[in-house]
């Protein structure tokens, strides 16, 4: 009897996972439930609820300054270790075995969406993401492969479901994506870029064709999010990194409009699907001149590089917003003294309602493993 029940249900779950809508909104029913989190500060943070403790997490914290992920990186190519889930839950514990984090954050890039809708993008050492044959005319538009982009990066949902798993429930993991003109810069451009200038000429010479490009990385961003979302991610950033090359009158032309779909448009799909809505955090770097205009996005919390004043923004954006960041990653550098005195100062700034600690942008190479240890221990014990 028992036999023929398990049956039954093996024959449901391989049914459902034959009617490709049915399957990932159920997944849930086959497989087995995530483990209950036990340290929510941050996603209390992110909804303006009253913290044991200020979260705290870092932008690429799994990563160089890790000898570990040295190691790991000599035996694997970059992006074999964001296609295989068990390499990227690896390199995405190894902060986390280190220091005391509020959050991890899967394992991946931004530029697995080019990779997604058909461009080549390789990783060479010392020079970053390469992308061989780039976007130069809006004629190459046509190469892209828009359709079924969101189940060629099924990997990377695979990858979050197993880690939700592995985290037992210890912090919240973050799912994220680029932003439409960030990923539109890298695609023109072919890698990054000091000034993004060919692609910011596309803005003046094809405004239609742009247009065009950031709505089509667009519909695939809200696919993609939706996905994490399903495959278990509790938190989502959205990374601008290139909103630094726009004036403030650019951003809000070809930033804002874009930015604010992506949200507008995931909540209207997983309100449909009954799914319940996570934290959204949009992190624009270079931003800080449209810091009101962000806060009219809908994301409930905005990340801030060093160059924004923790008081200014508080000021601009009111008090519904959750402020994340913003201390130089330069400062990761400095004695141990001073850095635990500079980020008391940040966190006694922000304060401990509506903030999340973090540098404000990604934690670089050569840091001192030490130092992120004086930074996660200072903003516990600050307030
Ligand atoms: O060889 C290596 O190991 C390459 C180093 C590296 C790493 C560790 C790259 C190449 N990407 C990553 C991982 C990564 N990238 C994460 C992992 C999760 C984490 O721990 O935070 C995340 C969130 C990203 C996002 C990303 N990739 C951004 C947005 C954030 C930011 O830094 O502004 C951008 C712009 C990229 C592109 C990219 N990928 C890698 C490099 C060196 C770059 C920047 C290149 C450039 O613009 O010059």
């Amino acid at each position: 009897m028992k036999d023929a029940k398990s049956v039954g249900l093996r024959l449901m779950c391989w049914w459902l996972l034959l009617l490709p809508q049915v399957k990932t909104d159920q997944i849930s029913s086959c497989s087995q439930p995530f483990p209950v989190l036990k340290n929510d500060n941050l996603l209390r943070a992110a909804r303006g609820e009253v913290v044991d403790r200020v979260p705290v997490w870092v932008m690429r914290q799994a990563g160089r300054y890790l000898p570990e992920f040295q190691e790991l990186r000599k035996q694997h190519d970059f992006f074999t270790v964001c296609r295989t889930p068990e390499l990227a839950c690896e390199v995405t514990m190894q902060p986390l075995r280190r220091f005391d984090l509020d959050a991890s954050i899967i394992f991946s890039d931004i530029l697995v969406i080019p990779q997604a809708l058909g461009l080549t993008v390789e990783m060479h050492a010392g020079v970053g993401p390469v992308l061989p044959q780039p976007i130069v005319v809006p004629e190459d538009l046509k190469r892209l492969t828009p359709d079924g982009a969101v189940s060629r990066l099924g990997y990377v949902g695979d990858a979050i479901t197993m880690m939700r798993h592995k985290l037992e429930g210890r912090v919240p993991l973050i799912g994220f994506t680029g932003a439409p003109w960030t990923l539109m810069g890298y695609m023109i451009e072919g890698g990054g870029s000091k000034t993004m200038s060919k692609a910011k000429a596309w803005l003046n010479d094809y405004p239609e064709d742009s247009k065009l490009f950031l709505n089509l990385l667009t519909d695939a961003i809200v696919d993609y999010l939706e996905m994490q979302v399903k495959a278990g991610a509790q938190m989502l950033q959205v990374f601008e990194s290139s909103a630094e090359h726009l004036s403030k009158e650019q951003f809000l032309q070809w930033g804002t409009p874009y930015l604010k779909r992506i949200r507008d448009e995931l909540v209207d799909r997983l309100t449909k699907k009954a799914i319940p809505l996570v934290p959204m955090t949009l992190f624009a770097k270079g931003a800080g001149h449209s810091l009101k205009e962000q806060s009219e996005l809908g994301y409930d919390v905005l990340g801030l590089d060093w160059t924004v004043d923790p008081l200014e923004a508080r000021n601009v954006v009111g008090p519904n917003i959750t402020l994340q960041g913003n201390l130089d990653p330069q400062d990761m550098y400095r004695d141990p003294e001073e850095l635990r005195n500079l980020t008391t100062e940040m966190v006694h700034k922000f304060g401990k309602s509506r903030y999340i600690a973090n540098l404000g942008h990604g934690i670089t190479p050569q840091t001192p493993i030490t130092s992120m240890e004086v930074l996660v221990e200072a903003v516990h014990k600050a307030l």
